[in-house]
């Protein structure tokens, strides 16, 4: 049966690498699992050693001299009590009850989520997290949550990291069980860029809760609350702690952006607050709440609405601390933040600036700075090893103000500017980005939503398009399929729906879907969609996460079922040999499981011969290995 295994394996049926271990080592029959996943970790280090990533290929490289990132020692011992555990003992609304009464500021650490995901294109690796995750239990544990999951971090880890979002989460949730994790959600468009069915949004939600995230800030890309309420249903129904959150756009300040007036988001809020939220999450995901309206905004929604409210922003213009602490001085109850070296620019406002600045004040947020430079010295290590997703981006952008672009979005955007060859055209890019805004009727603008405008701005530019002419009934204009599918309806409706001209121009005279998308899409029969997938994967069995995953993103979790089948737990792997393999003489480990650790040793690399292999000689635990790949440069 073992060598039928071993011949069926995909690993063995590719022609990608050939070993000879098998008869070298007769003994493999004892060791089959453990032999089998050192393999596909030798295979990928050797790929890549010898072909390179093709994610930093031609990307700027970190120092050669960088050393593994070292996070703070952490003395054993009791952990002080956090978040988590007032959760756990006294439940969700006990949590919004004590966010209320504290005088203090509170801060969400938004580093491994929304730091990354703005400043790295949300590449930061879960062991990277890991390592670091015990030092926030035992030394920040006065932090309100560490948001550390969903959003774009969801797709990115099946994708490009080639490691299971689940897993990241329940390693968090276990070295951290005192700070509550945080989780973004878009609603009924999950952690995706489209409506999926109810079932799918609840089954998420609970798979999502008892995996590991305590506070679900759920939000929705057009501000409509009635496709908010299914995910915050079932957030509640899970007995976790529902933020949901008003995505802030316009300014209040200015009387030609009335669509957007306080009266708007007090309204907003009073909703979220009868469809069951226990705290009011305030979502400038583009930073443009200015500190003068802050002050107003806070007051007006602390006075109106009786929940606690949690404040998150961008500093892309670089005035995004001082909006923090007017909102600050108006009673906002907490507020978001990132680690120092991952904040600034298109990321949260610097953590431990903010801690220092309310300092002996009423508003003193009791965080010890001294472990705030501990953490963030670790992050900046980590930090230097992600050189190739750097956006380059160096200064404040006050034009943000003029594109509403939001912080995850801006550099991505400019990126793909560049790679359409429209980089001088950059301020074609953002006045048209602002034009279609207009032309949408003035939309919120987060992901999807930011998305289908960004779509439609790259492709005015590309084909020299003005405003008026996409607008014009006579010119013909090919929409993006993404303008199409919000202007049916697919993505909901923004206040006062879209503009009826762009709709008809869009649609060509078919009738939008104005009704919530979720109420024409049948429920996915979940034990059948299992039994295929297993069926896919050749008997593997699914479990709920996966599921979950496939739900969400099913050719990006089959492509990465068929390569974790090739290189196995990878994710294990520090983050310079996952980009950029290893050099002769060089040694790793990698703790494959707990308490099972693989110690890696490269210790040469041959000549490619005549069927263009390269040999490349390994030690595994003392064990000479030798793995051979196509060289495919
Ligand atoms: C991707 O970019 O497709 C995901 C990253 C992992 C891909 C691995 S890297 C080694 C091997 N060579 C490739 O070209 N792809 C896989
Ligand atoms: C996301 O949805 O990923 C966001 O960060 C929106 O701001
Ligand atoms: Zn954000």
């Amino acid at each position: 049966a073992f060598v039928e295994n071993l011949l069926k394996h995909p690993t063995f049926l590719s022609n990608e690498y050939t070993t000879k271990f098998i008869d070298e080592t007769p003994e493999l029959f004892q060791f089959k699992k453990r032999r089998d996943r050192g393999t596909k970790v030798l295979t990928y280090i050797a790929d890549i050693t010898v072909n390179g990533h093709p994610e930093t290929e031609g990307r700027p490289a970190p120092a050669a001299d960088l050393k593994e990132p070292r996070a703070p020692r952490v003395e054993p011992g009791e952990l002080p009590h956090g978040t988590r555990n007032l959760l756990e003992e006294k439940g969700a609304q006990a949590v919004a009850d004590w966010m209320k009464a504290q005088p203090q500021l509170l801060l969400t650490d938004t580093t491994m989520r929304d730091g990354h995901q703005s400043l790295l294109a949300t590449r930061m690796r879960s062991i990277d997290m890991i390592k670091v995750a015990p030092a926030y239990a035992q030394n920040l544990s006065q932090l309100f949550s560490v948001e550390c999951w969903g959003g774009a971090t969801f797709d990115v880890a099946y994708r490009f990291l080639q490691e299971c979002p689940w897993q990241r989460l329940r390693d968090l949730r276990e070295a951290m069980p005192n700070v509550m994790t945080q989780m973004l959600l878009r609603a009924s468009n999950g952690v995706g860029y489209t409506n999926y069915p109810d079932n799918v949004v609840q089954e998420f939600v609970r798979q999502a809760a008892e995996t590991g995230v305590d506070v679900f800030r759920v939000f929705d890309s057009l501000n409509w609350v009635e496709n908010m309420r299914v995910a915050m249903d079932a957030v509640v129904e899970s007995g976790k702690v529902c933020e949901g959150t008003i995505c802030y756009t316009g300014d209040i300040l200015d009387p030609n952006r009335a669509k957007y007036d306080l009266k708007y988001y007090v309204g907003m809020a009073k909703e979220l607050e009868a469809a069951g939220a226990h705290i009011l999450g305030l979502k400038d995901m583009a930073g443009l709440l200015k500190p003068a309206a802050a002050r107003q905004l806070v007051k007006a929604l602390k006075e109106e609405v009786g929940l606690p409210v949690h404040f998150h922003t961008h500093d892309t213009s670089g005035v995004a601390g001082a909006t923090i602490l007017a909102a600050a001085d108006a009673g906002v109850d907490a507020v978001d933040a990132a680690m120092d070296a991952f904040s600034g620019g298109t990321s949260q406002p610097c953590l431990g600036s903010i801690v220092e600045a309310l300092r002996n004040t009423d508003r003193d947020t009791g965080i010890d700075i001294a472990k705030v430079r501990e953490i963030s010295g670790y992050w900046e290590q980590v930090r230097a090893q992600y050189a190739a997703f750097e956006s380059g981006l160096a200064a404040p952008a006050s034009e943000v103000y003029l594109h509403e672009m939001p912080g995850g979005q801006f550099t991505n955007l400019k990126a793909q500017a560049r790679s359409l060859g429209l980089e001088e055209k950059w301020a074609d890019v953002a006045q048209t980005y602002a034009d279609v805004n207009q032309m949408f009727g003035d939309i919120v603008k987060v992901t999807p939503s930011s998305k289908v405008v960004g779509d439609m701005a790259l492709m005015m530019v590309s084909q020299g398009l003005t405003r008026d002419e996409v607008e014009n009934p006579e010119t013909d204009v090919a929409f993006p399929d993404s303008v199409v599918d919000m202007m049916r309806g697919n993505l909901g409706q923004p206040p006062g729906g879209f503009p009826e001209g762009i709709v008809s121009k869009v649609l060509k005279g078919e009738a939008p879907n104005t009704e919530r998308p979720g109420k024409h899409l049948e429920p996915v029969d979940l034990e059948a969609v299992r039994a295929d997938l297993s069926k896919q994967l050749e008997g593997f069995k699914v479990d709920n996460e996966d599921l979950n995953g496939y739900l969400m993103y099913p050719k990006v979790f089959l492509d990465y079922m068929g390569r974790h089948r090739q290189y196995g737990p990878v994710r294990t792997l520090p983050t310079r040999t996952f980009f950029y393999g290893m050099e002769p003489g060089e040694e790793i480990t990698a703790e494959i499981d707990p308490g099972k650790t693989l110690e890696i040793r490269l210790q040469a690399i041959s000549e490619t011969d005549e069927k263009g292999e390269v040999k490349v000689f390994f030690e595994l635990n003392g064990q000479p290995r030798v793995i051979r790949v196509p060289n495919r440069l």
